[in-house]
C-alpha cells in the first residue's frame, strides 16, 4: 500500500527537515502535499527529485489525504488538524497543542511505541528536549527502575523555530560588527521583553507559569510522565527541570542527574553498557580521551548521544549523564516521521470513525 502524505508547516524549521526525513523513509509515498500558510504559497520544494509547490493549508487540502506530518504551530494544529481527521487522515502533530489530550497518544518509539494501538487520528510528537531525555532513561527505566530524574537543558535556538535561528544569526554578526545587538523574538516572540542570545544566556524557554516554572519545565515534568507511565501526574517517577536557552544553533544539550529503584543492581558500568545497547542510542563516554557529546556533531543525526556517565559519590544510586541531540531531527522531525513508519508497520494509517474523532478533537 502507498499513502497521500501532507506536510503541514512545510517551509518551517522542522517542516523541512520531515520533508527530507520523509524521503528517507521506509514510507511508501504515493502523493505529496506541500501545505504553509499564504506567504508561501507558490513557493517550490524538491522531494524525491520532483518538484512541488506550496499550497496555503485549508480544511479541503486533507481531501484524500491518509498521512499528516504536522509543525505550524499550535494554533495551526487546533484548527486544521481535526478537519484532516475528518476527512479519514491520521496527524502525527509536533506541536505541543493536543500532547495531554486522554485520546492523544504521546509517543517516541523507541519508548512507547504500544501506545499508538488505540489512537483515534492524532498522535503527538512530544517536545524536543523531553524527547531525547526520555530515549536516554528508557534502557535505565527498563534495567534498574527510575525514582527521579533532575534535568538543565542548554536548548539550541532552532527549538524555538527558524525565525530564532535567523535572531542568533544576526545578533553575532551585529556583535562582531561593534553594533548594539537588536532582539524581538527570543526568549519567546509574544513576551513583553526581548533580550539577546548572542554571547548570553536566558534562562527562559517559553512562557511563565503561575508556579514560577516555565511552560517548558512543565512540559518536560508531565510528558515524561505520561510517555512512561501513561499518567501525566503520575506520583512514582519524580521530574524536575530547568530550562535554558544557550547561543547554539542547532542541537540540544542536558544535564540528566537520576536516582534509580535498585541501587544494588546498578553501577556505571551497567548504566554505560544498557546506553551502548539502547535503542536509537550512541555511547559517547571516554574521559580519557575526552570522548563526550557536542551540539555540533549531534547535527544531522537521527541518535542521541550520551556521555559523562559517573556516580553521586554521596547519594548511592544517583548518577549523573549528559546527554545531546539534534533538536530539530530527534527532537522534531524524524521522531514524526519514526511515528509515522511505525504506523505503517502496526497497518495503522486509519481512523476508525472518523467523524466521532472529529467531535472529540474539534474546536470548542
Ligand atoms: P510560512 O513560512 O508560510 O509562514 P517555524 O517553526 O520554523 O517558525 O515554521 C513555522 C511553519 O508554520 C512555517 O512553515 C509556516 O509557514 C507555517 N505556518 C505559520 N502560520 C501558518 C498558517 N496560518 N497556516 C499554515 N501554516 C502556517
Ligand atoms: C524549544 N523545546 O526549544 C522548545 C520547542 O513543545 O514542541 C518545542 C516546542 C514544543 O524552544
Amino acid at each position: 500500500k502507498e499513502f497521500n502524505v501532507a506536510v503541514l508547516g512545510a517551509t518551517g524549521a522542522v517542516g523541512t527537515r520531515m520533508r527530507e526525513q520523509l524521503e528517507q523513509s521506509t514510507i511508501p509515498v504515493k502523493s505529496l502535499k506541500l501545505l504553509a500558510s499564504s506567504r508561501s504559497a507558490g513557493q517550490t520544494r524538491i522531494f524525491k527529485g520532483k518538484e512541488y509547490t506550496i499550497e496555503e493549508a485549508r480544511p479541503e487540502s486533507f481531501d484524500g489525504v491518509d498521512l499528516v506530518l504536522s509543525s505550524a504551530g499550535g494554533s495551526v494544529s487546533k484548527r486544521l488538524l481535526p478537519e484532516a481527521v475528518k476527512r479519514g487522515a491520521v496527524a502525527v502533530d509536533n506541536t505541543s497543542y493536543f500532547r495531554m489530550d486522554k485520546h492523544v497518544p504521546l509517543v517516541v518509539p523507541e519508548v512507547n511505541p504500544e501506545a499508538l494501538q488505540n489512537h483515534q487520528g492524532i498522535i503527538s510528537n512530544p517536545n524536543c528536549s523531553t524527547i531525547q531525555m526520555v530515549v536516554a532513561l528508557k534502557p535505565i527505566f527498563d534495567l534498574f527502575g527510575l525514582k527521579q530524574a533532575i534535568v538543565s537543558t542548554y536548548q539550541a535556538a532552532s527549538g524555538a523555530g527558524q525565525s530564532a535561528w535567523n535572531e542568533l544569526d544576526s545578533e553575532a554578526a551585529q556583535h562582531v560588527n561593534g553594533q548594539e545587538m537588536t532582539a524581538k523574538i527570543l526568549p519567546v516572540k509574544a513576551a513583553a521583553k526581548h533580550y539577546p542570545l548572542a554571547f548570553n544566556l536566558l534562562p527562559q524557554i517559553d512562557v511563565f507559569e503561575d508556579d514560577a516554572y516555565t511552560h517548558e519545565e512543565w512540559k518536560m515534568i508531565h510528558e515524561t510522565k505520561k510517555i512512561f507511565l501513561n499518567d501525566m501526574n503520575a506520583s512514582q517517577l519524580k521530574v524536575t527541570a530547568t530550562t535554558v536557552r544557550v547561543p547554539v544553533p542547532v542541537g540540544h544539550g542536558e544535564t540528566v542527574y537520576f536516582q534509580v529503584d535498585q541501587a544494588d543492581k546498578a553501577s556505571a558500568k551497567a548504566i554505560q553498557t544498557a546506553i551502548a545497547a539502547g535503542d536509537g542510542l550512541v555511547l559517547q563516554d571516554d574521559p580519557a580521551q575526552q570522548i563526550y557529546p557536542q551540539p555540533i556533531n549531534a547535527v544531522g543525526k537521527r541518535e542521541t548521544f550520551v556521555g559523562r556517565i559517573r556516580p553521586d559519590a554521596e547519594n548511592k544510586g544517583s548518577y549523573w549523564m549528559w546527554v545531546v541531540s539534534d533538536n530539530l531531527l530527534k527532537g522534531a522531525a524524524w521522531n514524526a516521521v519514526q511515528i509515522a513508519e511505525e504506523l505503517v508497520k502496526r497497518d495503522l494509517v486509519h481512523v476508525a470513525d472518523p467523524e466521532k474523532s472529529y467531535e472529540l478533537f474539534k474546536e470548542n
